[in-house]
């Protein structure tokens, strides 16, 4: 329950922007140089996104285990490969997105980030969208490798609040997949779900609320 809107927690991958292409390109880029002929076709990778966190995907595939040193030297390579590919005019975010960001910091709504991704793609990405200076906007930016455990544990978003410095019913969680609401509510914040291209076909029953971005505004009663 919402006592007092005071910031939005948001997820990045799939919920600022549709992301998840750029990120099964660079995987099989990063495979291809490493002579592997591993190929993840979006069939298979909508799979692999059940495993969240791009090591632990590897070692699901692979068998091999996140922190076996070829693992983490491919992923490094993939991050590399994906930041990149976040230049300006290459990625947009999700239509209403950036809307709903000014419309926050007009309300003085404090924003943050809650994701699994590694801390690099978030940064390429809010340069390549906003701007690198608009990373000051976010009050946290509490990523997959800052954390002990990934989504759909809770702890990317106890992270947020404690760096927000408020309990889970001052904010709002704003999710694309069922891992992510299930992370959000673990940590018994409310979830407005926007489901992606990968996650149509995903249990949101936890959300309070399914919307696309652009609507969530209104769904606030900001216009
Ligand atoms: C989505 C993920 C990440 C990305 C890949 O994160 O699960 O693993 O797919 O990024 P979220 P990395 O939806 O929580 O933003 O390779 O850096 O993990
Ligand atoms: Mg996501």
């Amino acid at each position: 329950m919402i006592e007092r809107l005071e910031a939005l927690i948001f997820d990045v991958d799939g919920t600022l922007a549709e992301t998840e292409e750029a990120h099964r390109a660079a995987f099989n880029q990063a495979f291809g140089e490493a002579g592997l002929d591993w190929r993840w076709d979006q069939g298979l990778y909508g799979e692999l996104l059940k495993v969240t966190g791009g090591k632990e995907r590897i070692a699901a595939f692979s068998g091999r285990p996140a922190q076996d040193p070829f693992v983490r030297q491919l992923h490094g390579r993939k991050t590399e490969i994906y930041a990149a590919l976040m230049k300006p005019g290459t990625i947009d975010f999700r239509p209403g997105i950036v809307e709903l960001i000014a419309e926050a910091r007009r309300r003085g709504v404090a924003l943050a980030i809650a994701t699994t991704t590694s801390r690099p793609n978030v940064d390429a990405l809010i340069a390549a969208v906003l701007g690198a200076e608009a990373l000051g906007w976010f009050v946290s930016i509490a990523c997959g490798d800052r954390v002990p455990a990934k989504k759909p544990a809770p702890d990317v978003y106890h992270l947020a609040l404690s760096e927000l410095g408020l309990p889970a019913s001052r904010a709002i969680a704003v999710e694309d997949s069922w891992n992510g609401v299930r992370a959000a509510r673990g940590a018994e914040l409310t979830v407005i779900a926007t489901p992606s291209l990968y996650s149509a076909g995903d249990d949101f029953s936890e959300a309070t609320l399914v919307t696309s971005p652009d609507r969530i505004a209104a769904a606030l009663g900001w216009s």
